[in-house]
């Protein structure tokens, strides 16, 4: 069997030659026009930027090398007695295009297995850092104290042919990815545990070993966290973190850079932090008034939200125009696994009323539920009651997406990333000698 490895190493000279040829024939077709709005407006819909593990359509969704969320879920491979796909099969796939069998997946995790152990000053800077340090900041602090060891860094220094770029990009992903679970729980438990850690199991896969090291051993939430892993990811390669890890990764900083910078990006409200905020929200709004709302009061905690100038967390979306599947594919476990629990039934509540109060306020674009709407919910479900927590998990997940895009930018030979920019006189000099007769 070729190692992950072989494998990518096998896809990747024919996807060279495939970009040279579009470049040579057809690089100079134009295929976005860039408006003032859009220059001012965060440079929503312009396409500049090429990704290959995922895209996302505004109305379907996310798609995975293709795959939506339910063919994932029927074709990855999951291990016996279990229910959802394990993440390894879900890199497998984002770094090659090919599905995996259960054999591939499972060669995957010996892999990260063996480079999971985390070097002991590593543990000396995690404790070192406050416990009332949001567990996003100890996340990117700590993935960023590991550059130390970077293998492309090194090479680099030595001197690396182009050529080679992706081949310790590669054993820099690996290294990092294996890491994550072990550093969040280690964040997780010194926070909020009494630093009573838990060593990894070797028996358990990479999504198990993270549930298992924060002292959560239920096999339904070692499913949670499969689940959580496969469909956090990636979400093609526009949003914050997935840019930030390309144009950091483009100056040519290694893996442990490009991924911290991603996680900076991560931690904010309006991207992976909505997930803290989605609870902050309902418990606050349970806090006030005793109890679990009904639709009537929620309408009001809506609108009350939006009057005060705040946004309603986990709704509305820079790309999608319809509900998130990703929120689809967590209630449907909900409602398989945790149907009647009353934080469940609110979140149910609040997508009954919230898109139609959205649209009244008539500025979201999309009115629907994201991501993060559900995941909270469900991680509280099973004990995981510490939110500030949950960017964590969201992190974790996501750098299986933009570490295997990483292997390819470098292995494709994508250059710097150095957009133009220009500024307002000169966008006002440009309406001006448009407007002077020809
Ligand atoms: N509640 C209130 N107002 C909202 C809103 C929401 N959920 N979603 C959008 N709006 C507002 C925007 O703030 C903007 O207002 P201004 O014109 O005053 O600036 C207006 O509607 C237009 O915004 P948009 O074009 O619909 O949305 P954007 O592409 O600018 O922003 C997003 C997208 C996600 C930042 C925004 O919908 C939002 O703030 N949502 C809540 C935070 C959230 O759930 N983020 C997580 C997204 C998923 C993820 O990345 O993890």
């Amino acid at each position: 069997m070729a190692t992950l490895k072989e494998k990518f190493a096998g896809k990747m000279v024919p996807m060279r030659e495939r970009i040279q040829k579009i470049l040579k024939e057809n690089g100079e077709m134009k295929i976005a026009d860039c408006t003032i709005a859009q220059a001012y407006g965060g440079m929503r819909s312009v396409k500049s930027m090429v990704w290959e593990v995922s895209a996302l359509d505004p109305n379907e969704g996310i798609r995975f090398r293709g795959f939506t969320i339910p063919e994932l879920q029927a074709k990855l491979p999951k291990l016996p007695g279990t229910g959802e796909p394990i993440p390894e099969g879900l890199f497998y796939l984002l770094l090659t295009g090919d599905v995996p069998t259960l054999e591939d997946a499972l060669a995957v995790g010996e892999e990260w297995k063996k480079r999971a152990k985390l070097p002991d000053y590593l543990i000396k800077v995690l404790e070192s850092l406050p416990v009332d340090m949001h567990p996003m900041t100890q996340f990117s602090l700590a993935i960023l104290a590991l550059q130390k060891d970077s293998k492309f860094a090194a090479r680099y220094r030595a001197g690396m042919p182009k050529i080679e770029y992706w081949d310790p990009m590669y054993e820099d992903v690996m290294d990092v990815i294996a890491k994550l679970p072990e550093i969040a729980a280690r964040i997780y438990m010194r926070c909020y545990k009494g630093a009573k850690y838990i060593a990894p199991d070797p028996k358990l896969d990479w999504a198990a070993n993270l549930a298992h090291q924060i002292g959560n051993d239920k096999p339904d939430f070692y499913d949670l966290i499969r689940l959580y892993l496969d469909i956090h990811s990636d979400h093609e390669g526009g949003n914050v973190s997935a840019h930030t890890s390309h144009l950091v990764g483009s100056a040519l900083s290694d893996a442990y850079y490009s991924l911290s910078a991603a996680m900076d990006g991560l931690a904010g409200p309006l991207h992976g932090l909505a997930n803290q905020e989605v609870l902050r929200w309902i418990m606050d709004t349970m806090k006030d008034l005793g109890g679990v709302p009904n639709e009537e009061q929620l309408k009001k905690y809506l609108w009350n939200t939006l009057n005060s100038g705040k946004v309603i967390p986990g709704y509305g979306h820079a790309v999608l125009r319809k509900t998130d599947p990703r929120y689809v594919a967590q209630r449907e476990f909900a409602l398989k696994h945790l149907p009647d629990y009353d934080l469940f039934q609110i979140v149910s509540s609040i997508y009954k009323v919230a898109p139609d109060i959205l649209l009244q306020h008539g500025k979201a674009k999309n009115p629907w539920p994201n991501v993060d709407a559900h995941s909270g919910v469900l991680l509280m479900y099973y004990g995981v009651t510490e939110y500030d927590f949950y960017t964590v998990f969201f992190g974790v997940s996501r750098a299986l997406g933009i570490m295997a895009q990483l292997i390819w930018s470098r292995a494709l030979g994508l250059p710097l990333e150095r957009p133009k920019s220009v500024t307002t006189e000169w966008v006002e000099s440009q309406i001006k000698a448009a407007a002077q007769p020809k």
